[in-house]
C-alpha cells in the first residue's frame, strides 16, 4: 500500500536557518511552509529544483513548544532526522493493516498533516526503531 516515499522530516531548532543552509549548500528550494498547532510544529517542505510533482521531499520540522514532539525530540537527541514518511493511497486502510499485523499505530484516528493530508504513525519502536509515518495526500493533489 505504500506508494512513494513522501518525504523525510529532520527536527531543526530554527526553521529559518535550517532553510537557509539547505538552500545554500544543496540548492534545495521552499514548496510549502505552515504552522501545524496541533503538532507544535512550525515546518517546510524542501525540494531539488524541476522535480516539482514527482519529488520526494525533505521536511524541516521546528518546534512551537518544548512539549512538543519535536522539543522533546531535540532536547533528547539534538537536531537531525525524526521521521521517515510513506505515501499511502488510503491512511486508515493502511493504519489498520499494520494494526492488524501487531504494530503500535500512535493515532486511534489519522491526524491532519502537511497541506491537508491525514497522517498517523508507526511507534518507533516497532518499527527498528524508525518513527514512521503514513501520509494520505489531500484528494487536491497537493503534497
Ligand atoms: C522517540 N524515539 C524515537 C523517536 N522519538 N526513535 C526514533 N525516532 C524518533 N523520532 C524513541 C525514544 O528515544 C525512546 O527510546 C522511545 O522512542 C520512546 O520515546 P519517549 O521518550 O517515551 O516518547 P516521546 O515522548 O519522545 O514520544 C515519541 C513519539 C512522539 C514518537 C511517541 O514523538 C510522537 O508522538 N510523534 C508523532 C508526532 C510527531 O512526530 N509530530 C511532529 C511532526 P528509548 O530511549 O526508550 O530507547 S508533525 C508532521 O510530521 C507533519 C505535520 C506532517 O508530516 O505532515
Amino acid at each position: 500500500f505504500v506508494t512513494a516515499i513522501d518525504h523525510v522530516g529532520i527536527a531543526v531548532p530554527d526553521l529559518d536557518a535550517a532553510i537557509a543552509f539547505h538552500r545554500e549548500h544543496f540548492g534545495l528550494e521552499v514548496a510549502h511552509e505552515e504552522v501545524n498547532e496541533e503538532q507544535g510544529v512550525r515546518e517546510a517542505m524542501l525540494r531539488a529544483p524541476g522535480t516539482a510533482g514527482t519529488e520526494t521531499q525533505i521536511q524541516l520540522l521546528a518546534p512551537l513548544r518544548e512539549d512538543s514532539a519535536i522539543g522533546k525530540f531535540l532536547a533528547k537527541s539534538g537536531p537531525g532526522l525524526q521521521q521517515l514518511a510513506y505515501r499511502v493511497s488510503d491512511v486508515d486502510a493502511a493504519a489498520a493493516a499494520l494494526r492488524a499485523q501487531g504494530l503500535r499505530l500512535l493515532y486511534e484516528e489519522a491526524k491532519r498533516g502537511t497541506s491537508n493530508s491525514r497522517v498517523n504513525f508507526v511507534h518507533p519502536k516497532d518499527a527498528g526503531g524508525v518513527l514512521v509515518e503514513l501520509v494520505e495526500p489531500a484528494r487536491d493533489g497537493a503534497h
